[in-house]
C-alpha cells in the first residue's frame, strides 16, 4: 500500500534541525525500507525531483534524488530514484552554476541558487553498502538541495 506523507512547510521547526544519522541497527530494516518507499511516493505525488526525510517530519539523514526532465530543466537526465542514507558531499567543484530551484516545503516560490557544478557524494544504501558517486549538472543540484535539508537549510536562505 502506498503511503503519502504530510510535507512540512517553511516555518516549521523540524525543517531547521540538523537531522540525526541513521544508526547501524536501522540498515536492512523494514522501517528504513518503508520510510524510503513513503518518501518516494510523497515526492512523486508532489511532482518533486528530490525529497529529504525532515520534509516528512522524520529528522534522519535520508534523501531521495530523482532527476527527470521538467519545464525548468528540459534536458535534465532521467535517472532511477536513488535513496541515500547518511550522505556526505566529500568534494565540490570550484566551478559554480546559477539555477532555478523550488521546494516542496516552500510552495509558490522559485529562486536562482548558486551550486557547485560537480560534486562527489559518499552515502550508504538501505542495506548499508557504502557508495561513492560523482554527480554534475541538475542531479548535483538536487543532491546539494537535499543535503541542505538535512542541515536545516532551505534554498530561500541561499537566494
Ligand atoms: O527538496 C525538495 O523540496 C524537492 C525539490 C527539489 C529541487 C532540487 C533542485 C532544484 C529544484 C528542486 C522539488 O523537486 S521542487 C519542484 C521542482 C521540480 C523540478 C524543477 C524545479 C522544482
Ligand atoms: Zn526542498
Amino acid at each position: 500500500m502506498t503511503t503519502i506523507l504530510p510535507v512540512a512547510q517553511r516555518g516549521e521547526a523540524i525543517l531547521n534541525l540538523i537531522a540525526t544519522p541513521v544508526a547501524d541497527a536501522e540498515f536492512s530494516s523494514d522501517w528504513l525500507q518503508a520510510l524510503s518507499n513513503a518518501m518516494q511516493a510523497t515526492m512523486l505525488d508532489r511532482n518533486g525531483v528530490g525529497i529529504a526525510a525532515p520534509q516528512v517530519y522524520i529528522s534522519k539523514r535520508v534523501i531521495i534524488v530523482a532527476s527527470r526532465a521538467n519545464p525548468r530543466y528540459p534536458d535534465a537526465p532521467e535517472m532511477d530514484a536513488i535513496t541515500m542514507v547518511n550522505p556526505e558531499i566529500i568534494q565540490k567543484s570550484t566551478q559554480v552554476v546559477l539555477g532555478e530551484e523550488g521546494c516542496l516545503s516552500v510552495p509558490n516560490e522559485r529562486g536562482q541558487v548558486e551550486r557547485a557544478e560537480q560534486i562527489t557524494v559518499e552515502y550508504f544504501t538501505l542495506t548499508g553498502a557504502k557508495i561513492r558517486q560523482e554527480f554534475s549538472g541538475f542531479p548535483a543540484r538536487i543532491v546539494q538541495h537535499e543535503v541542505d535539508h538535512l542541515d536545516g537549510i532551505l534554498f530561500v536562505e541561499r537566494v
